[in-house]
């Protein structure tokens, strides 16, 4: 009797420990790239099912040598990307990555990314967890009207 509570408690302790980060991002998906691309972009929607807030500071995955969360910033009327040290998820809440804001940005492609793949992208938090989702490649929408976006 007495081993099978120790053992009990080891499970529950064992659960506890390797309990993953409470998150949805099953939405994710990375844009077509053309041959020749240096750098890829991941989109979607990353929500943080936990009531803590949720630092995300990059990630990992297979065909590029890191992932960094990037921004774009509008400077006169130019808009640039850079690098953010941690995107806050917040408890409860969620944050839209999306082209011209908030993305994922896959810099050294090994490879294109190719329409109708996907690739196991893992998203890395400050606390050190981590969430591991499938991404599927979805293709490059062309916007014909660029430059006519009024204000
Ligand atoms: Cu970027």
């Amino acid at each position: 009797m007495k081993w099978a509570l120790l053992l009990l408690a080891s499970l529950v302790g064992f659960t506890a420990v390797a309990q993953s980060v409470q998150v949805d991002a099953d939405d994710l998906w990375l844009r077509q790239s053309i041959p020749g691309q240096a750098n890829g972009a991941g989109f979607g929607t990353i929500r943080n099912l936990g009531d803590e807030d949720l630092l995300l500071i990059g990630g990992s995955i297979a065909i590029a040598e890191d992932v960094e969360v990037h921004r774009h910033v509008r400077e006169g009327d130019q808009m640039r990307m850079e690098a953010m040290d941690a995107l806050t998820i917040p408890a409860g809440s969620s944050v839209e990555l999306q082209p011209g804001g908030y993305h994922l940005m896959l810099m050294g492609l090994s490879e294109p990314l190719v329409v109708d793949t996907d690739h196991d992208l893992t998203l890395v938090f400050s606390d050190g967890s981590t969430h591991t989702v499938k991404v599927p490649v979805k293709e490059l929408v062309q916007r014909q009207h660029q430059g006519h976006h009024g204000h």
